[in-house]
């Protein structure tokens, strides 16, 4: 067993989706529409439990990042588009990728889903939402421990989810995607609660996951890079999750507003947690100037990372 809770496999974010998609050290790859899985049963192999299991764990699912939120500027700045938001058509198959063979008992498993969706962008102040669209092709990935502790009898043939890694959007266009998202931290006040850099780093189920309690004063900060700036801000970062009044709010490096140093490269947005699921998916985007700038040309470019938070 190669990696526990807080260690990062020593691999290079760009080389990872190739590693991934032409991986020699895949055993099995199963590609799954939504809800075309058998019913959990003694009889499965050990790669139907593992699929059972987790096609339907909501700790598997990965966020489209939809709906309207904060443009930012306060919405009154002509640098941000009036409105923007994503809507999503289809998330296409859920593709399960076993790295061993899971005959030893635990396995490593990478999940890919795709995101069909529209980039709504509305660049005309003039009161009125009038979007132009430009179609979004991401890949989603994360990847998850499982373990078999129990008995053939147990649920999923005893298989359980260990451990998992954040969610990583990246573009499946053919667009060079030149804007990612680097580092993510989480504080409760001013304590640390999660810190995240790299997306190969596994966090356990159990004690590894950002715990958030209700109404406590959360802050998020990122850090990102942009490969190729051509403008002046290059990006606009949002955070998602369980935010006051809309699902998404503009991340800022000004100073204000929670972010503790100005233009210190680390984007923060800060807010009382709210909101009844049982966990939440936070996130944080980072969209290219190019993209953000006019609403015509189809230049969609964003990267984003997200992890499952739980409700303490
Ligand atoms: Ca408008
Ligand atoms: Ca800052
Ligand atoms: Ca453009
Ligand atoms: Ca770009």
């Amino acid at each position: 067993m190669k990696k526990l809770s807080g260690i990062t496999e020593n691999t290079g974010r760009r080389s990872k989706m190739k590693k991934l998609l032409g991986t020699a050290a895949a055993v099995l790859v199963l590609v799954l529409a939504g809800g075309c899985v058998q019913e959990p049963s003694a009889e499965l192999s050990d790669s139907e439990n593992i699929q059972s299991l987790l096609s339907s764990n909501s700790y598997v699912k990965m966020n489209p990042l939809e709906g309207q939120g904060e443009s930012g500027g306060g919405g009154k700045d002509n640098d941000f588009p009036e409105h923007w938001w994503r809507k999503l058509n289809s998330e296409g198959v859920f593709e399960l990728i076993l790295e061993n063979d899971p005959a030893t008992g635990i396995c490593t498993v990478t999940v890919i889903r795709n995101l069909d969706a529209s980039f709504n962008i509305d660049v005309t102040h003039d009161g009125v939402i009038n979007p132009g669209i430009k179609p979004i092709s991401d890949i989603r990935t994360r990847r998850l421990i499982v373990e078999r502790t129990g008995e053939d009898t147990a649920p999923h043939g005893g298989w359980v989810l260990t451990h998992i890694t954040p969610a990583e959007f990246s573009l499946n266009s053919g667009i060079p995607q030149e804007v990612f998202i680097q580092s993510m931290k989480i504080y409760q006040g001013d304590e640390l609660t999660w810190e995240c850099y790299s997306t190969d780093t596994f966090y356990s189920i159990e004690d590894g996951l950002p715990v958030l309690e209700l109404g406590t004063l959360v802050r998020l900060e990122v850090e990102v890079l942009h490969l190729n700036p051509q403008y002046t801000p290059a990006y606009y970062v949002y955070a998602h999750g369980p935010c006051p009044i809309w699902p998404r709010h503009w991340m800022n490096d000004d100073g204000l507003w929670g972010d503790r140093i100005a233009d210190d490269g680390i984007y923060s947005y800060e807010w009382y947690v709210e909101g009844s699921s049982e966990h939440w998916f936070i996130a944080a985007d980072i969209i290219d100037a190019d993209t953000m700038l006019d609403q015509e040309e189809d230049d969609y470019d964003s990267g984003a990372w997200g992890i499952l938070a739980l409700k303490s």
